[in-house]
């Protein structure tokens, strides 16, 4: 409610101006398929070479409940999944790019330097772009016809399969795997590390016995995000602003705080946020892809914790998940020190308020298109969801809605960064 918003942030006076530079490519030549899968036989997947790993889920013992995991050849491809072993992978996996295949010495750019080593290679097996077992004119003309910058991914696979100690419930683990998309990456522009949210209907608003619910959390009603997209394991850091922006306008930092950089940026506006993750095709989190995640499936006013592990309505147990006006001694904190909720995101509850991109309107809900609702064409407040270190337990609940201007900043306010695969 905006009404309770002055009393829940603390603003300050701008610390530094913040004024974009070029961003930052991040020289990571490869992607990195680190993988946080088990071992297991290589399947054949139909795709120029062995790329799929039969990966059993925890607690199976046959092929039957198990995940194959098609890998890319390791220069190239893209990942795609099957829901499990039985079915053919081979048809899933989507074929690499010619323009990747030809960049031999994996320097982004099909230039003079792999077209000599493919005249080098001629009928020879050694280059074999298309598959047909031999170097030839196909694998020339294939090469010339992708000819100079090799497209990338924007991000850089770091663990494909979602982590079982992490994404502890089976049925969100079966959701991840099937958006073929891998579930822990790094963007490659601005460093945050992402993981995968999957599709899915959810009521949105009052969670059911949450005595604690105002008017704008009310109708409650289901709400459908129809496609995955990638979240913020956490909050955005002050060293990832700082990267990017080559300034840092946190007020939690400086000698005072030699853990800065691990903190969320803050003092921060919607405005700014948004700029900012422009610079690297980021996004905010919509309210109802915000909400979304924080509840990863629960359906309590707060989301997992180690006695409650569906979820709870009582605030008293705040301390296991989130920096409040308890615990926090009226400071932010590193991000990623509480538990995650069940997707592996971290401090959804609390640290800082999150900026999310929607206008606020207290009546939307009973306005709100069911699928994928992006909130009120305008506005005079943006919508900030989550709670802080400033703000009592209620305020950190999955529906709670909280709104301020777009050009505020405050040190309890910060963001998280989002972005359609
Ligand atoms: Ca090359
Ligand atoms: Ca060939
Ligand atoms: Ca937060």
């Amino acid at each position: 409610m905006s009404q309770t918003t002055t009393a829940m942030l603390i603003s300050h006076p701008r610390a530094t101006s913040s004024r974009p530079r070029t961003p930052w490519r991040a020289a990571i030549a490869a992607p990195l398929l680190v993988l946080g899968i088990g071992q297991g036989a290589f399947a054949d997947c139909g795709v120029g070479g062995p790329c799929c790993i039969p990966h059993a889920e925890p607690g199976c013992d046959d092929a039957a409940c198990c995940t194959a995991v098609c890998l890319l050849d390791p220069t190239c491809c893209m990942v795609a999944w099957d829901a499990d072993c039985a079915a053919s992978a081979s048809e899933r996996c989507a074929p690499c790019s010619i323009a990747a295949k030809a960049d031999f010495n994996d320097d982004g750019q099909v230039d003079a330097a792999d077209l000599s080593r493919l005249l080098a290679a001629w009928g020879t097996p050694a280059v074999d772009i298309d598959g047909d077992g031999t170097t030839g004119a196909s694998d020339l003309s294939g090469m010339l016809a992708s000819w100079g910058p090799v497209p990338r991914p924007w991000y850089t696979p770091v663990e494909i399969a979602p982590d079982a100690a992490v994404v502890t419930d089976g049925a969100l683990r079966k959701a991840i795997i099937a958006t073929a998309l891998p579930w822990r990456v790094i963007d490659n522009l601005s460093l945050i590390e992402m993981l995968v949210v999957p599709p899915g209907t959810f009521d949105m608003g009052c969670s059911p016995s949450d005595p604690s619910c105002l008017l704008d959390e009310f109708p409650v009603h289901a709400v459908t995000i129809s496609g995955a997209f990638y979240l913020g394991r956490y909050e955005v850091k002050q060293s990832e602003w700082a990267w990017m922006m080559g300034a840092n306008p946190s007020i939690f930092q400086g000698p005072a705080y030699p853990d800065a950089p691990d903190r969320p940026v803050e003092n921060v506006s919607w405005t700014d946020a948004h700029s900012y993750l422009a610079l690297s095709g980021l996004r905010l989190p919509s309210e109802a892809e915000w909400e979304y995640a924080y509840r990863a499936g629960t359906q309590t006013a707060y989301h997992a914790m180690p006695n409650a592990p569906e979820g709870t309505n009582d605030g008293a147990l705040l301390d296991n998940i989130s920096w409040n006006s308890l615990n926090a001694g009226a400071q932010t904190r590193p991000v990623g020190g509480k538990r995650a909720n069940g997707l592996g995101l971290h401090d959804m509850s609390g640290n800082v308020w999150e900026w999310v991109n929607d206008w606020y309107a207290a009546g939307y809900y009973a306005a709100s298109p069911s699928i994928d609702p992006p909130g009120p064409a305008t506005g005079f407040w943006k919508s900030i969801r989550g709670g802080a270190w400033i703000s009592p337990a209620s305020s950190h609940r999955s529906s709670f809605r909280n709104s301020i201007v777009p050009d505020s900043w405050a040190s309890s306010l910060g963001f998280r960064a989002a972005r359609t695969p």
